[in-house]
């Protein structure tokens, strides 16, 4: 479910990440274009981990002294084996089968990254996002069927997709039905033109392109997370479960992520308190002391998406981040696709039980 994206960092490496409504934490690997990626937001996640890599006892990654000296906002994630992807009857084909993967402990960024601190990064360092760009022709036909003619220089013009909702019932399969490409679209006006960031300095960034959240992490001395540590953060330590708090999507009607309530995408209830993104942290963390792992906006994650990745080690006992071990056995001299799809995890403000 395309939505919006988000950055969350980690340390000495990083995490990222998505999860529709139904989705568990970390259940699927959706997909993104790099640069005329629809409405991203920002989380970081970085990594402290440094030694050890592999070791079989990920909590031992990091001294006992460099956990006590909490990097600000960062939460740390022990680490260690547990069942990546899903079988559940609301999984996807791209998230099965369940696999036992095992990660090293590494630090991750409690909430997502805000519309403040990617203004200070920007202020920082003059950073212009890809949605701030205006599209390269001859980068763009690299991405699309051979023969597509050369669209009329006016819509060449900088901009990203915003939902815009629909007045009734429309065919959920296109995204054209509720989104809309706005030109002057970006993480300053998330909207489009006639919106702004006042007031919202302590929501998710969003409108933020893969290549963007990297540059953000490394300007923060951190990493997106792979999509393995990512999921490992967002399970909470509840190996299994459906949801990052457990198996009920509102245990005694407590709201515990902010998603589409009422009729997507038409009738938004706002049952948990907000139609569109909540400020980060609003609901109860998870075990690790993470917030909105579900819901609110995606999250990115350093992988690149592979619908097949489950597939590929479900014979395997156990094996380490599959994030690393595609990349050790990549062949030399491989290329990659003119379009490299990277991976959101954890979900949006628009996820809803029939999208
Ligand atoms: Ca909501």
């Amino acid at each position: 479910m395309a939505a919006k994206r988000s950055i969350r960092l980690a340390l000495t490496g990083a995490a990222l990440g998505g999860v529709t409504l139904a989705c568990v934490a970390g259940c699927e690997g959706e997909t993104h274009r790099t640069a005329t990626d629809p409405t991203p937001t920002l989380a970081l996640a970085s990594q402290n981990d440094g030694n050890a890599a592999d070791d079989g006892d990920s909590s031992s990654t990091a001294t006992a002294e460099e956990r006590t000296a909490r990097p600000l906002g960062m939460a740390w994630i022990p680490g260690g084996e547990f069942e990546m992807g899903s079988d559940d009857v609301v999984s996807r084909l791209n998230e099965r089968p369940a696999h036992r993967v095992r990660v090293p402990g590494f630090w991750m960024d409690a909430r997502q990254v805000t519309n403040a601190q990617f203004a200070q990064f920007v202020e920082e360092t003059g950073y212009v996002t890809v949605a701030e760009r205006a599209p390269d022709w001859e980068e763009l036909k690299a991405q699309l069927p051979p023969g597509t003619p050369k669209p009329p220089d006016e819509l060449l013009v900088a901009g990203s997709m915003v939902f815009v909702g629909a007045d009734g019932p429309v065919d959920l399969a296109n995204m054209g039905n509720f989104w809309q490409w706005k030109p002057g679209a970006s993480w300053r006006r998330p909207a489009g033109p006639d919106s702004d960031l006042k007031g919202k300095g302590d929501h998710p960034v969003v409108q933020v392109a893969w290549e963007d959240a990297v540059a953000y992490a490394e300007w923060a001395g951190k990493r997106l997370p792979t999509e393995a540590e990512w999921e490992f953060a967002a399970r909470g330590g509840r190996d299994g479960a459906r949801y990052p708090w457990g198996e009920e999507f509102r245990p005694a009607g407590a709201a515990m992520a902010n998603t589409w309530d009422g009729d997507f995408p038409y009738r938004n209830t706002s049952d948990d308190g907000f139609a569109g993104l909540a400020p980060v942290g609003q609901f109860v963390p998870n075990g690790y002391g993470l917030y909105d792992m579900a819901g609110n906006a995606w999250d990115w994650c350093a992988d690149e998406y592979r619908p097949d990745l489950h597939a590929l080690f479900a014979d395997e006992a156990v094996c380490g981040d599959p994030a690393a071990l595609l990349a050790a056995n990549r062949p030399p001299g491989a290329t990659t696709a003119a379009v490299v799809e990277r991976v959101v995890k954890g979900g949006s403000f628009l996820c809803h039980a029939s999208y």
